[in-house]
């Protein structure tokens, strides 16, 4: 039994749109447990006892519970390789995982400085200045992803859908959400818009209740 505990529009729509995925590819089923971010849900002790970071996600498998993106990721497209969410060739396996680090230890880190800047300063003239800093670097770092969807045919690793064409269409919105116009990315916009329709990513998307278009100018 598998059940995925997300937030919506969070970074756990990751491991969500890999569910539906392998639930597309073996029938294998799960369960989708909402946890409001906004509302300090990962924070009751009920969570707190599955997470201690208090952080999404959080997979339990038969009881017991699994954080972290990339360790999750990593456990169901081992026990789903019909999924074929991560290449199984190990050095194109290699090549993807260092995209997926890249983007879960560096990308979304650069976002969380935006996003919950109360995070890294005190004061609020320092929290103005990390959040300007971060903006920068989130912007750079969307380019040099909006460079890695220029040769995606129609996924970024290929015809599959994988982990990281689930991270970049997150790391969209969150832009959106830090006043970053979309349209001035316009090769990964459209590259956004076509996965979109992919059926294991629209059911995700629906499930969460999150539309693609967050842009609000700052
Ligand atoms: N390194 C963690 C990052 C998880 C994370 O940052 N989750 C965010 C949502 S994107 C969260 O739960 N934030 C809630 C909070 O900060 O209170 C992972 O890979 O799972």
């Amino acid at each position: 039994m598998l059940k995925l505990y997300y937030g919506s529009g969070a970074c756990s729509f990751v491991p969500h749109v890999g569910l539906e995925a392998i639930k597309a590819a073996s029938g294998e089923g799960f369960e989708a447990q909402p946890v409001k971010l906004h509302k300090g849900e990962q924070q009751t002790p009920e969570y707190l006892a599955l997470n201690p970071l208090g952080l999404v996600p959080v997979l339990v498998v038969d009881g017991q519970a699994l954080n972290q993106i990339l360790a999750i990721c990593d456990y169901l497209d081992r026990r789903f390789p019909q999924a074929g969410l991560l290449p199984v060739d190990s050095w194109a396996r290699a090549q993807a995982i260092s995209t997926f680090a890249w983007m879960n230890n560096t990308v979304h880190p650069t976002f969380t400085h935006i996003f919950r800047t109360q995070k890294f300063a005190d004061d609020e003239a320092a929290q103005a200045e990390v959040r300007r800093k971060a903006k920068d670097t989130f912007r750079a770092q969307l380019e040099r992803i909006q460079g890695i969807t220029e040769k995606a045919a129609p996924y970024l690793l290929g015809n599959k859908l994988s982990f990281i064409d689930a991270y970049a269409l997150v790391f969209l919105r969150w832009a959106g959400m830090a006043g970053i116009d979309p349209a001035g990315l316009p090769g990964y916009q459209a590259y956004v818009r076509n996965l979109a329709e992919s059926p294991p990513v629209a059911a995700a998307i629906a499930r969460e209740g999150i539309k693609l278009d967050t842009y609000q100018p700052k």
